[in-house]
Parts: structure tokens; sequence; C-alpha cells
């Protein structure tokens, strides 16, 4: 017996899924660009910025050679506290700088001194604040300690731009040192800190999460246009008063 349910409509085509390979690739592009103890003395840049953040011994450093496949690109040490300035990393295929990664320095190293302490929250609030391309801000976060007070002072700082459109992102890192139930419970719980942003798990030793971040990292640098709906055609355009044709973005390179 033959059904006479009709077949439904052509379904549309499912999005083509992101290649992580591109991302990878992308990101494999990395070179260390410049260093600065301070937001004033980092050059003025035109391509969108990506920030990681986090305490001291969060595992940035590691996070970022991880996503760049580069052992020694952000020096990742063993001595918290150590790593003090500003430093950037210019991405890019064929030599054409079309983001940036900055690595910020770590906070809440109990050994530092008081003036540095403060130094930091000048250095760090500053960046956030104003840093003009700063396009997203990626906040790692060790599981087994959760969102301390100091993450919690640095999500305030960057809260009024998130809902202006900055991108933010954290991710609990190291999860490898914690069994499931508990990798579970601490994204749940971190999740809630967050207050709904989105939380990751992410180990550079088990290479958790790395390509989903990749990804993340390759969209927002990439952002893709919205479609322009095509104006009903009337009558022949007319060029007087008509917006200037846009012409195609090419890529932005760094001097
Ligand atoms: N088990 C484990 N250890 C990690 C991971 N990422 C970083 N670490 C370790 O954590 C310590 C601090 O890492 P580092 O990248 O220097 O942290 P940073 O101070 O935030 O830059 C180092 O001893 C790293 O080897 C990870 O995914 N798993
Ligand atoms: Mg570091």
């Amino acid at each position: 017996m033959t059904s006479s349910a009709s077949l439904p409509a052509t379904p549309a085509a499912p999005p083509a899924k992101p290649d992580p390979k591109i991302a990878m690739g992308w990101l494999h592009t990395a070179k260390f660009l410049t260093t600065a103890p301070e937001l004033k003395h980092l050059p003025r840049i035109d391509v969108p910025e990506i920030a990681f953040v986090g305490r001291s011994n969060a595992g940035k450093s590691t996070c970022i050679n991880t996503l760049t496949q580069q052992h020694r690109l952000a020096f990742a040490s063993k001595t918290p506290g150590r790593t003090q300035s500003i430093n950037l990393f210019s991405l890019g295929k064929q030599g054409i700088t079309d983001a940036v990664l900055t690595d910020l320095p770590g906070y809440g190293y109990a050994a530092v001194p008081k003036e540095a302490k403060y130094r930091w929250q000048q250095v760090m609030g500053n960046y956030l604040q104003t840093r003009d391309n700063l396009k997203a801000v990626v906040l790692l976060c060790d599981p087994r300690l959760g969102l301390t007070e100091l993450d919690e002072v640095l999500l305030d700082v960057i809260r009024p731009r998130v809902e202006e459109g900055l991108k933010f992102l954290v991710l609990l890192t190291k999860s490898d040192k914690l069994n499931k139930t508990d990798a579970a419970k601490a994204l749940q719980i971190v999740k809630l800190q967050a207050g709904g942003g989105d939380v990751k798990l992410f180990s550079s030793l088990k290479r958790q999460g790395v390509e989903e971040v990749a990804q993340h990292l390759w969209d927002w640098a990439h952002p893709k246009e919205k479609p322009v709906k095509a104006p009903k055609a009337e009558a022949a355009p007319s060029t007087d008063g008509a917006p200037e044709p846009q012409e195609p973005q090419e890529p932005n390179s760094i001097e």
C-alpha cells in the first residue's frame, strides 16, 4: 500500500558546515607583532582584535600556543605572574594581517606587590574599555577555582561593551584535570556566574574544544556580511543622490 501523504517540498539545503581546517590554518599563521607595557604604547590597528584574559596560571599562553599550533609563540610559564605586558600576535594568510590576538597580563597572583596589582587594573581597564578595534574577549578560567572576584570585576568592566556587541567567551581550561561529572558541574556553575554567556570546556593537553574555539575566532574576525536586499527594479537606477557603491573591502594590513 502506498502512502497518500505528499512528499515534503524540497528541504532547504543545510548551511554549509564550517571547515575547522580553515580556521586552524589561519591561526597557524600567527606571528609575534609587538609587546607593550601599556595601552598607549600599542600601535593603533584597524583589524579585529581578540583579547585573551584571565588569572595568572589560568592557561592563557598555553591556549594561544595550542590554537596557533606553535610551541613558544606565547610564553607559557611555570612561574605565574611573570607576563606583565600586553603581547600582540598578528594573523593572516599571505602576509596580510586580518586580525590580531592579544595576550593580556594575568592577574590574581598573590605574590605580586600592591602597586603592580593597581597598575594591572589601570592597564587592563584602559585596554578593555577603550581599545577601538577590540572585537572579542576570551576569558580563561581554571574550572577548579571557578570565576573568582577578579574575574567578576573584569566581567563588570566589559559588560557595557558586551551589550554593544563585543563578543565574549569563557573557557574552562585544563578540563583534563576534572572527571566528566565535575567538569559538567563546573560548566553549569560558571554558566550561571557568566550570566548566560557562552562557556566551554577546554583542554590544551587533551585538545578538547580546540577546533570549536578556533572556529569562533575565525567567525569573529570574518563576520559574514548580511545579504543586501536588491531594490525592486522599477526604473533604471539614477545615480543622483544614490549612495556611493561600496568598493569590495580589501583585507587591512598593518604596515
Ligand atoms: N593539565 C593541563 N595543564 C595545563 C593546560 N593548559 C595549561 N596548563 C598548565 O598550566 C600552567 C600555566 O599555564 P600558562 O599557559 O603559562 O598560564 P597563563 O599564566 O595563564 O599564561 C602551566 O604549567 C601549563 O603547563 C591544560 O590544558 N591541561
Ligand atoms: Mg602567560
